[in-house]
């Protein structure tokens, strides 16, 4: 029918990254007309190059109800995207164009959740191999990327045009000019410590420490997301304010979280260190990976839920929000002592660049490929740590 020609159409375009410094501009230049002549061929990009990888899924998981009810979304929101395909452009066009914007972005609020239960559904009804695991990594690290970016560009356009315009604020958008890293670690230490005194009755103290010789003085501000950043760090703390609880035991003193915050020519660096007895290295690459995150969420009406537990998707997706406008975040543990979790983000704004994922030949190849064999002995038992090695 219409909806596949027009998917193939789409698809057949590469997505457009903007910089940071790009979605200033044009924020600052606010044109709504502009913003949406572009977003009405840009969203259905988007949407289209990451729908025709959901179709090269293996087969069990496309089957798993809950993806079928995400990708359902993703048809339901490229219809309503293609529908202003040929609008005259007036106001009232322009107007449905936000409140389409909108009901887009409510729509699909849950899709991490619902996509997080088609994993559980497919572990619960067929035996995952290393090659199935192997492209559900590679498809939710760029589903969620892609999902990230089509949210920045709805969040820019209804911010910038959806009417309540707060002119007080410094903010373009969801962008902060001049975004006080300091405060967001602040701000993220202090929910996590909330969430921590919860459960635990007390809670590591924080340590910042500053440096910029660039600058002279010792404030970082930085051309970022200021939600981006601050759910990097509320998830980094909560898993070091945990781990320091729980290897201190019913110690009555914690050592601090320590964050050190460097900002060099080319990257701003946030370093968090914590004395939580650190991650056995045979550990560390499988809290990156979905298939071991993914665990049923506790139920809402257990009153004990856990509020630190359980890494969730919490990390891989801290890595995405970093990698989307190419930072990145690192882990590096010494077990017996503690783990250090380093954010890199990119210091100039003109090269702070949306990351997305292309649909084309080689994504379409990866999800055919089965897994290299093994060219190093792997005789170390553990399975799991061994497959890296498999990866090709
Ligand atoms: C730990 C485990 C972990 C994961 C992510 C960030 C910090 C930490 N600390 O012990």
């Amino acid at each position: 029918g219409h909806i596949p020609k027009m998917l193939d159409f789409y698809s057949q375009f590469n997505p457009s990254p903007l910089s940071i410094k790009q979605f200033i501009d044009f924020g600052l230049s606010a044109c709504e007309r502009k913003s949406f002549t572009f977003l009405r061929k840009e969203l259905p990009v988007r949407l289209a190059n990451i729908m025709q990888e959901i179709h090269l899924l293996p087969e069990h998981l496309l089957r798993m109800p809950s993806v079928g009810i995400v990708n359902n979304l993703y048809i339901t929101s490229f219809e309503e995207i293609i529908h202003f395909e040929k609008s005259e452009i007036n106001d009232t066009t322009l107007d449905k164009f936000c409140q389409a914007l909108i009901k887009i972005r409510n729509r699909h609020a849950d899709v991490v959740e619902v996509m997080a239960k088609g994993i559980i559904e497919l572990k619960e009804s067929h035996d995952v191999d290393a090659h199935m695991e192997n492209n559900i990594q590679y498809f939710l690290d760029r589903f969620f990327m892609s999902r990230v970016s089509i949210r920045m560009l709805i969040n820019q356009h209804t911010l910038l045009f959806g009417g309540v315009l707060n002119g007080h604020s410094r903010h373009v958008g969801c962008i902060d000019p001049s975004c006080d890293v300091i405060s967001v670690i602040k701000d993220a230490y202090e929910n996590a410590r909330f969430l921590c005194d919860q459960y635990y009755l007390a809670s590591p103290e924080l340590v910042v420490k500053s440096h910029n010789d660039l600058e002279c003085g010792n404030e970082i501000r930085i051309v970022y997301v200021p939600s981006h950043l601050y759910h990097i760090l509320f998830e980094l703390f909560k898993n070091s304010m945990r781990a320091v609880m729980e290897y201190y035991g019913d110690s009555d003193t914690y050592p601090p979280v320590e964050v050190t915050i460097v900002r060099g020519k080319e990257d701003i660096c946030v370093k968090m260190s914590d004395r939580g007895g650190g991650i056995p290295r045979s550990y560390m690459d499988q809290l990156f990976k979905y298939m071991y995150s993914t665990a049923p969420q506790p139920s809402k009406s257990d009153a004990h839920t856990v509020p630190l537990a359980g890494y969730g998707y919490g990390l891989p997706l801290s890595r995405l929000y970093a990698r989307y406008l190419h930072g990145d975040l690192v882990l590096l543990s010494c077990e017996g002592y503690g783990t250090d979790a380093v954010i890199y983000l990119k210091a100039l704004s003109n090269e702070a660049n949306e990351l997305l994922p292309i649909f084309n030949k080689t994504s379409t190849k990866f999800y055919r490929t089965p897994l290299a064999t093994a060219d190093w002995s792997s005789s170390c038992g553990g399975g799991m740590a061994t497959r890296q090695l498999n990866m090709g």
